[in-house]
């Protein structure tokens, strides 16, 4: 399978084109609006998701609830874009409108992608990158991961995403063990935090750095539970499923580093402190007694639970700018604001979740027979019989 997104922040809408999608996968626009609403949420957000109510259009390739093998198009619109018509229009503008309607930016952001970007295009208005560079873009890929989502469903395996961390304050998360337990008490915190008492914490320090005109990161968990063990493949580096997976996270705007399982941590540890020893019974066939790497080995899952960590840096807008260069003086100046969010790490753990799911489905897809989703869907179950007794 594979997707791509079409659009700019304050132009007329977000687009994307799945394609290689079994037929007869169950699918309405609410299963995709349900993941856009959750994204929207989250302490720290600026006005922008005041303006906007994220709704897909299913446009192509659903009809009457079920997906026909064609490419499904989906389109989200932008509100907001009723107040940038002329500023982000494609027809072309006359030389006074250029002055007076175009906001253009000549300050890059230190942290954004504003002056890289503009020497690559050749764009001396940075607006031309900052449009596609912001994180509006995530909308439909949530859409994309949504629809992965629902596939996984069909085949019992569940996800869920929460924030480990932000601005330093880290939750305890020894009393939460599945899935289910991570989505219930997520969801009911306005930073996506199953510890109550870090959630409290965590909006204290977003509102302090708000006040100070500043931007806080964190870190971001996403598990899921049902992956049949040996999706993936050791045989080339680009089959890997850990390795995309990384890529998928490390792709989310603003996103500097990803870890597994134990991660980070297995530098300090002897091997025999972080490898999972391997079980099998009659009822669960093959398991691993601890989860320390994360639900892979040699670039496979191993059937335990896929636990993946992606850590995002402080948003690069600031209320109180960074120094910077304006491009058309060579002078030094402070960099353009921008409206923006003081800290959108709860709604990026939406993203991740849906990246991660889009991963998974991609592979099993490709792993398994999959023109028709009941071929697919025997085929996976045919084949975790198997697993079992090996
Ligand atoms: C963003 C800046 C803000 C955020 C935006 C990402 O948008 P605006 O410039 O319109 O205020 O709200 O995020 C979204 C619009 C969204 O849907 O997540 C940026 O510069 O990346």
């Amino acid at each position: 399978m594979r997707y791509l997104t079409a659009g700019e922040s304050h132009g007329p809408q977000l687009t994307t084109i799945i394609e290689g999608l079994p037929a007869g996968l169950l699918l309405a626009s609410e299963d995709i609006n349900k993941h856009l609403a959750r994204r929207q949420k989250g302490y720290g957000r600026g006005r922008r998701m005041q303006i906007e109510t994220d709704q897909a259009q299913i446009q192509s390739g659903v009809r009457h609830g079920r997906t026909l093998g064609s490419p499904v198009a989906l389109v989200v619109e932008n509100k907001d874009w009723k107040h940038w018509t002329k500023i982000m229009g494609a027809e072309s503008l006359s030389e006074n409108e250029e002055d007076e309607v175009k906001r253009k930016v000549t300050r890059p952001r230190p942290g954004h992608a504003d002056l890289n970007g503009g020497m690559k295009y050749g764009h001396r208005d940075m607006r031309n990158v900052l449009e596609r560079s912001s994180a509006r873009e995530t909308t439909v890929r949530v859409a994309a991961g949504a629809v992965a989502q629902k596939l996984l469903e069909e085949l019992g395996i569940k996800l869920s995403c929460h924030v480990k961390e932000i601005g330093g304050i880290t939750a305890n998360t020894e009393d939460v063990h599945s899935v289910e337990e991570i989505r219930q008490r997520a969801e009911s915190s306005e930073v996506r935090c199953v510890d109550p008492d870090a959630s409290e914490k965590m909006k204290e320090a977003i509102d302090q750095a708000k006040k100070k005109g500043d931007t806080i990161g964190g870190v971001v968990e996403v598990v899921i539970e049902g992956v049949p063990a040996g999706v993936g493949s050791y045989v080339h580096y680009d089959r890997k499923l850990d390795a995309k997976i990384a890529a998928a996270v490390m792709s989310i705007n603003a996103f500097k580093g990803v870890e597994f399982g134990m991660g980070f941590e297995m530098a300090k540890r002897f091997g025999s402190q972080v490898h999972d020893e391997i079980a099998w019974s009659e009822e669960k066939g093959y398991t691993r007694k601890t989860n320390n790497l994360g639900g892979f080995e040699g670039g496979m899952t191993t059937g335990m639970p896929i636990v993946v960590r992606g850590v995002m840096k402080p948003i690069p807008t600031l209320y109180k700018p960074l120094e910077s260069v304006d491009i058309e003086t060579k002078e030094p100046f402070t960099a353009s604001i921008e409206r923006s969010d003081s800290c959108a790490v709860p709604a990026a753990a939406v993203v991740a979740e849906a990246v991660v799911a889009w991963e998974v489905a991609s592979a099993l897809v490709e792993q398994f027979e999959s023109d028709r989703m009941d071929h697919f869907s025997k085929s996976v179950s045919q084949y975790r019989d198997y697993t079992k007794g090996f």
